[in-house]
């Protein structure tokens, strides 16, 4: 069960922001009420919501999961990778010491974005991308092995994040897309497998007695419902535009 998440409005500065993709530009009006529905949607799974105010100063500091990884024994900030992104850590920081004692730190020359750590039960595993490199999915690896987790370390071929392309909604159930489908490390897990024209809806989040999904993945919804699972759906369009899921906008612990 998760009690707690901390999301972080976005704010004007969003515009700014990273991103790979070439759908445009995001129209903030949109965005502030696409960003309500995600907080009411998390609500509505029954979970306790610290809303962290917009920062001007970090244009993507709304994408909150890549600063921390929140268990529900320890917290790990991380060391982001991107440069225009690293601060964003000072502004977790205290939000994060508000519920947790114990605190470990990925530290330089270790990288690591929270979007590329995958939580399912006892084991995690870490994607090495362009954001988290080698030394900080190692450090990663140490400090939850001594907490008495497994780690798995992924190098990545093409995903963005980790998290983009795959998502765990418990029972042992798998959700993934691309280069995850026939990857050894998720063999033993029941797959929903995700095909390409719907790719972006790997990345869901599974909270509590939901899944929220972004809006207009039928395909994606059916099998959800089908294997019992209700879902919230959530037009997500203007965080996608700079490369965001669903995952992304909240730490849920
Ligand atoms: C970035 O480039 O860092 C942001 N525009 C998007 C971050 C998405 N975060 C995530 O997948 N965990």
């Amino acid at each position: 069960m998760f009690k707690n998440v901390i999301v972080k409005t976005p704010g004007n500065s969003y515009i700014n922001g990273l991103t790979t993709s070439n759908l445009g530009k995001p129209n903030l009006e949109e965005l502030f009420e696409q960003h309500n529905r995600y907080v009411e949607a998390l609500k509505k799974c029954g979970v306790e919501v610290t809303h962290l105010p917009a920062n001007e100063a970090f244009p993507d500091s709304t994408f909150v999961e890549d600063t921390a990884v929140l268990t529900s024994e320890f917290a790990i900030i991380s060391n982001p990778g991107a440069d225009a992104r690293n601060r964003e850590i000072e502004d977790i920081e205290p939000a994060v010491k508000n519920f947790y004692n114990k605190i470990h730190y990925i530290k330089a020359p270790g990288t690591l974005d929270g979007g590329d750590v995958l939580q399912a039960e006892k084991k995690f595993y870490v994607g090495i991308s362009d954001r988290t490199n080698e030394e900080g999915a190692r450090q990663f690896k140490e400090i939850v092995e001594k907490e008495g987790y497994e780690a798995t370390i992924i190098p990545l071929k093409e995903f963005f994040h980790l998290k983009t392309g795959i998502a765990y909604v418990g029972e042992n159930r798998m959700v993934l897309a691309g280069e995850f489908i026939d990857h050894p490390a998720f063999a033993s897990y029941e797959k929903i497998i995700i095909p390409k024209e719907d790719e972006y809806s790997a990345n869901c989040i599974q909270v509590n007695d939901y899944v929220i999904i972004p809006a207009g993945y039928l395909e994606t919804n059916r099998k959800l419902n089908e294997l019992g699972y209700k879902t919230i759906e959530l037009d997500m369009s203007e965080f996608r535009k700079h490369d965001g899921g669903l995952s992304c906008l909240s730490l849920r612990f």
